[in-house]
């Protein structure tokens, strides 16, 4: 017995002192605990038709007309240029924009002449008595100079866009050939190619089926638009190997425009890449749209 004593006890307080084997939910392992589940939304259901065909857009109003809307484009890489369309485009390259708002549509004649109603500036040479034609106030303000399209984005707090702003604006980020794709289609824009009406300008807000990849209006067609930079052939080389500082002056001391117009009749001419250079008096069809950082 005492023998039995003697190699019990020992056990016995290895056995306390050691303790009885765990388990596994007894060595810190937590039991997972479901996900909250999210508060209900009175939005659920459905999207409606109409949301489903408008995307969602962020935008800013021209601080001094609010029938204005500049639509958010944001940060980050597009393509720009082409490599094998046009002799100044050249050549096709990616580049990086900080954010920034550019115009939902050119700017109208009714906006224009609230301008011109503020500051006493030369209402257009097209407004018959200095009015504006009988309805036409939906049709963008065309033809204006370079310094008109300037003095009015002055006077709004905004500023006409670069021509990589515009560039990005008319394609989106993919280089597509047009703002609605690669392929060239008659009836997506403003222009005089007999198969549309050739009978000048349009209101801003036609052709939806022709917007941009940002849901802007007419950046190909109706118009030429304006930008802020000087005309220089040698800028996409420029941009190309990452030098995007804008022209300080052309050597033909010619301001950019782009897009095209109702009055032209390639598809060329409506190419996002083309690159024109009017005179700072144009005769006929170029207008703008306003631009603004963020
Ligand atoms: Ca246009």
């Amino acid at each position: 017995m005492r023998t039995l004593m003697l190699v019990a006890l020992p056990l016995f307080v290895l056995f306390v002192l050691l303790g009885c084997p765990r388990s596994r939910t007894d060595t810190g392992t937590t039991t997972p605990t479901a996900r909250p589940e999210a508060p209900a939304s009175v939005d659920e259901g459905q999207p409606s038709e109409a949301a489903q065909m408008e995307p969602s857009v962020e935008y800013i109003l021209n601080p001094r007309d609010d029938t204005m809307r500049l639509i958010l484009i944001p940060a980050g890489e597009a393509v720009f240029g082409a490599d094998d369309t046009f002799l100044y485009a050249k050549p096709q390259f990616t580049a990086s924009l900080p954010a920034y708002c550019l115009g939902e549509t050119e700017v109208t004649n009714a906006q224009y002449s609230r301008f011109v109603a503020a500051t006493g500036y030369q209402p257009p040479g097209a407004w018959p008595g200095g009015e504006i034609p009988g309805g036409k106030e939906n049709h963008p303000v065309a033809p204006v100079s370079w310094d008109d399209a300037q003095a009015y984005c002055e006077w709004a707090g905004l500023w006409l866009p670069t021509e990589l702003e515009w560039e990005k604006g008319a394609r989106g980020t993919d280089g597509r050939d047009y703002p609605w794709g690669n392929v060239w289609d008659v009836s997506k824009c403003q222009n005089h190619m007999g198969l549309t009406p050739a009978d000048g300008l349009c209101a801003v807000d036609a052709y939806p089926e022709g917007r941009s990849p940002w849901g802007l209006y007419n950046m190909s067609g109706n118009a030429w638009e304006w930008c802020s930079d000087w005309y220089d052939t040698d800028a996409y080389k420029r941009y190309a190997s990452g030098d995007l500082t804008p022209p300080l002056i052309g050597g033909a001391q010619a301001r950019m425009a782009r897009g095209g117009s109702w009055f032209n009749n390639a598809p060329r001419d409506f190419h996002c890449a083309s690159r024109g250079s009017p005179s700072p008096q144009p005769p006929y069809a170029y207008g703008f749209r306003c631009s603004r950082g963020l």
